[in-house]
């Protein structure tokens, strides 16, 4: 039985990637971090068979200790402070997390597999914010890096640590330029999950209006179950290497409403809508969409949830989730 650790369990991807390696066969240790943090109820309930490891990318003996409790055969890094819009209030935070943790991981592993590296494969989540201010339109393996916020920076420290330590100690070390993967488990802070959110909310009449940022901003959007299917794949080849993982099209955040309100009958959103300038960025990335060749001919992955239908499945699940919320505060 393969064994694999996965940081981020609590997160979006980690559920999904948890769930896929449990149902390939795998012995899934997932690492947790606090004294007592309430996400790990939903970890078990979607991962029954989950191994819980205690542990926190700021603290290297605690990594350490993880890799010793689960020997595993493949590291997938996906622990992060994720959210752009935070990077900016916590830099220093998030260089620490986000950045200096995927270093601490790789010398985790270093240590453990005593130099030998190559005996854990190790995926580490790059991600497109690493692209920021785009040298080119769509992005490739190849197109140079400029990032634009706290957030993209220390990701791109990240990236490089994982390709020097792949080129330093022979570790099979695989970075995936992941490009905006969404899912009814998209924590409530990210821009879709806001929408489709209160979508159902103001559907339901639980909620009057929704203030945003910028509705001109643009992304390639894809859905969060496929893309850990890439992860896995990344880690099953003869040789590591990295790979972006996309859609290829770009949507507006207009179009998100477009999409989402339209699912619950409402064609005109603009009297529900407000701009408020605490949802703007100091700086914005470009025009990100990538191309993911690579991925399609090297892993045979492509991506199989169109944009409407991923919306549309994201206000659905709203609606149950709100409508039960509202019946059960109804019976207090
Ligand atoms: P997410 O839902 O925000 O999950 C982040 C995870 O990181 C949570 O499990 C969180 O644990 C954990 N974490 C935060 N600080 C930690 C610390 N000090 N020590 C250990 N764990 C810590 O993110 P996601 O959407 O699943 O994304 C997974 C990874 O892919 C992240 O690295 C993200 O930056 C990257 N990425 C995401 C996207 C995307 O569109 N989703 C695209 C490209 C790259 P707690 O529950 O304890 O807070
Ligand atoms: O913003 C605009 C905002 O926070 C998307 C992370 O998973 O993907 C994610 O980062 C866009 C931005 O995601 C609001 O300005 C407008 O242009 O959903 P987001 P993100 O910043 O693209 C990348 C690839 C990652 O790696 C990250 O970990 O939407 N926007 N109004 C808004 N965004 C938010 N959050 N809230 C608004 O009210």
């Amino acid at each position: 039985m393969p064994r694999a650790l996965i940081t981020g369990i609590t997160g979006q991807d980690g559920l999904y990637l948890g769930e896929l390696l449990a149902s390939k066969g795998y012995e899934v240790f997932g690492l947790v971090r606090g004294q007592s943090n309430p996400k790990i109820a939903t970890v078990e309930r979607i991962i029954p068979s989950i191994e819980l490891v205690e542990g926190d990318l700021t603290d290297l003996p605690s990594l350490i200790g993880a890799m010793e409790i689960a020997q595993p055969d493949e590291v997938y890094n996906l622990g992060a402070i994720s959210f752009v819009g935070l990077s900016w209030k916590q830099a220093e935070l998030t260089g620490e997390i986000t950045g200096m943790g995927v270093l601490r991981v790789l010398e985790a592993i270093r240590i453990h597999t005593q130099n030998d590296m190559s005996k854990v494969r190790f995926y580490q989540a790059s991600s497109s914010e690493m692209f920021g201010k785009v040298r080119e339109t769509p992005q490739t393996e190849l197109t140079p890096f400029h990032p634009r916020s706290p957030y993209g920076v220390a990701k791109t420290f990240g990236h490089y640590m994982t390709v020097n330590y792949r080129e330093s100690y022979d570790a099979y070390a695989c970075s995936g330029i992941l490009f905006n993967h969404e899912s009814p488990r998209r924590g409530h802070e990210f821009v879709t999950r806001k929408v489709t959110r209160a979508v159902a909310r103001i559907s339901l009449g639980l909620q009057d209006s929704l203030s945003l940022g910028n509705l001109d901003a643009r992304r390639d959007w894809g859905f969060a179950g496929d893309y850990v299917d890439a992860m896995w794949r990344m880690l099953q080849q003869d040789a590591p290497d990295d790979y972006v993982v996309s859609t290829g099209e770009t949507h507006t955040i207009r179009e998100l409403l477009d999409v989402a309100f339209a699912r619950v009958g409402m064609d005109d959103w603009s009297g529900l809508v407000q701009q408020d300038p605490r949802f703007f960025r100091p700086a914005e990335v470009d025009l990100l969409i990538g191309d993911a060749t690579k991925a399609a001919s090297v892993l045979g992955w492509k991506p199989t949830v169109p944009f409407h239908q991923l919306i549309e499945m994201m206000v659905d699940n709203d609606l149950l989730t709100e409508r039960k919320l509202a019946a059960d505060a109804a019976r207090v």
